[in-house]
């Protein structure tokens, strides 16, 4: 069975409903500290802390989990609130998971790293797979001190652990957490609102993005694909699309002709600065055949037409 930690999440909500329908609701142990939602009903829901490791522990015996995707974390912006909060879930978290994984001889581990390992020297266009990383927000060490673990532990102990440094990621059935690229979850919301939309990011941020269902297929192919083609060890370049608040705008309002847009730009311009406007995913597309299947007009189309408000 799969087991997922941090079942409640942006992606989480998603991979859970993606792996279900893949192997099998019993197959798909969704995990959280926080309430199930009724969609993740379908399968067992148990509570999970992910820094919990005896807990973790008891559950892999208990549902004979052969895989686990740990998608817990705290994301940049609310890391930037209290880091040493984020730096201590974040690490501990993956370290318990890690070592569970080799001392119960787990066959597969998922973590998501992000483009937040990029910092202010990285080359900001095509960021190549390979290059300077200098982030500068606790998020952003977290997911390059996690990458290295993660490498260390494959290399060390033959941990088959993969992952995928994720673009913005947008999708409509489950609102994000704390990240600065929220706002472009966000804008979709308002317009459906018939609401006016104040975005907190300057509206020439250009920043790399993605579907959700692109990120969760993408996901799913990597852990699917025979361990040998796997050459990158500590986490994969994602690439799909680039955007600023200008041209998702412009994409909703081609649908939404009353929309309107204000630019208030917060702590967080500073964070959507010191990251890169697109990414070198070439490794991806040679080692498992990695394509991404959505633009930001068939992005908004669809959540614009699928998106239903609470
Ligand atoms: C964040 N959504 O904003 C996450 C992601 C690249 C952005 O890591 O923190």
């Amino acid at each position: 069975t799969i087991l997922i930690i941090g079942a409640c999440g942006q992606l989480g909500t998603e991979l859970t409903e993606s792996l279900r329908a893949r192997h099998g609701n019993d197959k798909v142990i969704a995990t959280d500290v926080s309430a199930p939602k009724e969609s993740l009903l379908s399968g067992p829901f148990e509570h999970l802390d992910a820094m919990d490791g005896k807990r973790l522990a008891e559950l892999i015996v208990k549902y004979r989990v052969g895989q686990i995707y740990h998608l817990a974390a705290v994301l940049s912006a609310k890391g930037e609130a209290d880091p040493m909060f984020a730096w201590n879930l974040n690490m501990t978290s993956l370290l318990t998971v890690l070592e569970i994984a080799k001392e119960r001889r787990l066959e597969r581990v998922y973590w998501p790293s992000s483009i937040a390992v990029f910092g202010p020297n990285s080359p900001i266009n095509h960021t190549p797979q390979n290059t300077i990383m200098n982030p500068n927000t606790v998020y952003g060490i977290s997911k390059l001190a996690g990458e290295r673990w993660c490498e260390y532990y494959f290399l060390k102990y033959g941990v088959d652990v993969r992952s995928i440094r994720y673009p913005g990621l947008i999708g409509y059935k489950a609102k994000p957490g704390g990240g600065t690229t929220d706002y472009a979850v966000d804008i979709y919301y308002k317009a459906k609102e018939g609401k006016d939309f104040n975005c907190f990011l300057r509206e020439d941020t250009l920043l790399p993005m993605m579907y959700m269902t692109d990120a969760v297929d993408g996901t799913i192919q990597l852990m699917e694909e025979q361990s040998s083609k796997i050459k990158i060890r500590s986490s994969y370049n994602l690439h799909a699309m680039s955007f600023a608040p200008k041209d998702i705008y412009e994409a909703i309002k081609s649908e939404v002709p009353g929309f309107s847009i204000s630019y208030e730009p917060d702590f967080r311009q500073k964070i959507a600065d010191s990251w890169p406007n697109s990414i070198d995913d070439s490794h991806a597309r040679a080692d498992w055949g990695w394509e991404p299947k959505y633009d930001l007009k068939r992005m908004t189309t669809e959540i614009l037409a699928n998106l239903i408000l609470d």
